[in-house]
C-alpha cells in the first residue's frame, strides 16, 4: 500500500469561546483521509510563550508559505512535517508563521495520518511518544477569578481534582459538585452566584480569596464527595501586583486550612528561586505546577529542573507550537521527575485533540475548565468516548 501524501490544505477564521477570531486549518491527503484542527488562545499569556499571530495573517501564511512547502508530503511522519514547518518558521519563537499556525497544521496532519492509518487519534499519538495510554485527573476548575471573570477574586481557578481516574466517575463527581455549588452560591450571593466565567466555573464577588475554597469544602461535604477530592489552585501570579511575602501567606493559609494539594504558577513567571523556596516547604504534599514559568518551553524548563523550582508542569500545545515539540516537553518533564498536566487555554474551540494528548502520554491531570459550555465539554466527552474506545480494546 502506497504512503499517501497532502493533497492540500485549507484554513479558515473561526471564533472562540470568547467571541474573538481563531483559526481552523483542514487538511486533504491523496487517499482521500481529511481532517480539521482549530486552535485556543490564552488571556493570561506568558512573555515566553511562542507567538501567536492575527488569523488574518495566519491564513496568508497558510497559503503562500505553508501550502506550497508542504503539498506532496508524505502522511505519518509527525517529526519530519513538524520539522519543516519549524524550518519554514526559522524563529525560535514562531514569530514569523505564528505558533497558532503551525499548531493547527500540526494537529490536521496527526489527525489525517491516524484517520487513513485506520488508527484513533490517542493511539497514533501514543505509538509516536512510545507511551501507555492512561487516564488523567480531571483538574475542574469551577470558580474562575482573575483575568478569568470581571469579579473580585484575585485567584485566576479555583480547582476541584477528583482523585478516582475513571472519566465516568470523575465526571460524575465534578458534575455533583457543580450542581451543588451553583445552588448554594445563588441562595448565598444573588443571581449573580450562578454567573460563569470564562472557563465555565461560577464568578460572583467573593468576600476574600479564600472564600471559594469554604464553598468547596461545605458543598463536598454536602454531596458526600469530601475524601474523593482535593483542592487546587491556578494562582496565574503573573497577572497580580501581589508581593511574594502575601501569596506565600495566602498559600499557607488555603494548603493550613483547605485539601488543598496543586498551586499553579503561585508567583511571577521569573521568580525561580521564589518557586525553588515553596518546592521545598510545601512540595512533599502538594504539587507546585509551573505554567507561565516554564511555558512548554526546553530551555525554561532546564532552568526550573536546574534550580529545582517545581514537580508539576502544565503543557499548553499552543505555548510552543507544534505536536512534536509538545511530545518533546513532555519526555523532558518526565525525565525530571515532574507531574505533567495537560491544559486547555481560556479562549477555546470545540476542537478536543488535548483530550487524546493527556490519554495518550498518561498524564497525571488535564486542566478542561467546568462541566459547561460547549468548548469545555467537548473535552469531557472526547475523554468518556476514549474510556469506552479503551474497555473495547482490552
Ligand atoms: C492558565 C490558562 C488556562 P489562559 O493560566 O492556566 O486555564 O489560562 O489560557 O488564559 O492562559
Ligand atoms: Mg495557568
Amino acid at each position: 500500500m502506497t504512503t499517501p501524501t497532502i493533497k492540500d490544505i485549507s484554513g479558515r477564521r473561526i471564533i472562540d469561546s470568547r467571541g474573538l477570531w481563531t483559526l481552523e486549518v483542514e487538511l486533504r491527503l491523496s487517499n482521500g483521509s481529511r481532517a480539521w484542527a482549530s486552535v485556543p488562545q490564552g488571556k493570561s499569556v506568558g512573555s515566553y510563550e511562542a507567538v501567536c499571530v492575527d488569523e488574518r495573517d495566519a491564513l496568508r501564511a497558510l497559503e503562500s508559505v505553508i501550502d506550497p512547502a508542504v503539498r506532496g508530503f508524505r502522511a505519518g511522519d509527525q517529526q519530519e512535517f513538524d520539522e519543516r514547518l519549524i524550518a519554514l518558521d526559522g524563529t525560535t519563537r514562531k514569530e514569523r508563521l505564528g505558533a497558532n499556525t503551525t499548531l493547527a497544521l500540526s494537529w490536521a496532519y496527526a489527525r489525517a495520518s491516524a484517520i487513513s492509518q485506520g488508527r484513533h487519534l490517542w493511539e497514533y499519538l501514543a505509538d509516536l511518544a512510545d507511551t501507555d495510554p492512561d487516564f488523567p485527573q480531571l483538574y475542574a476548575n469551577l470558580i474562575n477569578g482573575g483575568l478569568h471573570a470581571p469579579n473580585d477574586l484575585d485567584i485566576q481557578e479555583y480547582l476541584v481534582i477528583p482523585r478516582e481516574r475513571d472519566p465516568e466517575k470523575a465526571t460524575d463527581i465534578v458534575l455533583k459538585m457543580y450542581h451543588a455549588l451553583r445552588e448554594v452560591l445563588v441562595a448565598q450571593k444573588g443571581a449573580c452566584g450562578g454567573l460563569v466565567g470564562d472557563e465555565g466555573g461560577f464568578g460572583p464577588d467573593f468576600r476574600d480569596n479564600l472564600e471559594p475554597l469554604q464553598f468547596f469544602s461545605l458543598v463536598a461535604r454536602e454531596v458526600g464527595v469530601e475524601q474523593s477530592v482535593s483542592f487546587g489552585l491556578d494562582i496565574a501570579a503573573n497577572s497580580l501586583f501581589m508581593e511574594e511575602d502575601e501569596l506565600n501567606h495566602l498559600i499557607d493559609e488555603a494548603c493550613d486550612t483547605y485539601p488543598v494539594n496543586y498551586l499553579e504558577d503561585p508567583f511571577r513567571e521569573d521568580a525561580f528561586e521564589a518557586f525553588a523556596a515553596l518546592t521545598q516547604r510545601r512540595g512533599g504534599q502538594a504539587r507546585i505546577a509551573g505554567d507561565d514559568l516554564t511555558t512548554t518551553n526546553l530551555e525554561r524548563m532546564k532552568r526550573a529542573h536546574k534550580e529545582r523550582s517545581i514537580n508539576t508542569m502544565i503543557v499548553k500545545p499552543n505555548q510552543i507550537g507544534t505536536v512534536t515539540e509538545t511530545l518533546e516537553a513532555i519526555e523532558h518533564a518526565r525525565a525530571y521527575g515532574w507531574q505533567v498536566i495537560v491544559s486547555h487555554r481560556s479562549g477555546e474551540t470545540t476542537d478536543d485533540a488535548i483530550a487524546d494528548l493527556a490519554f495518550a502520554v498518561g498524564a497525571d491531570g488535564i486542566k478542561l475548565g467546568a462541566p459547561a459550555r460547549g468548548e469545555r465539554t467537548a473535552k469531557y466527552n472526547r475523554l468518556l468516548l476514549l474510556a469506552r474506545q479503551f474497555r473495547k480494546k482490552d
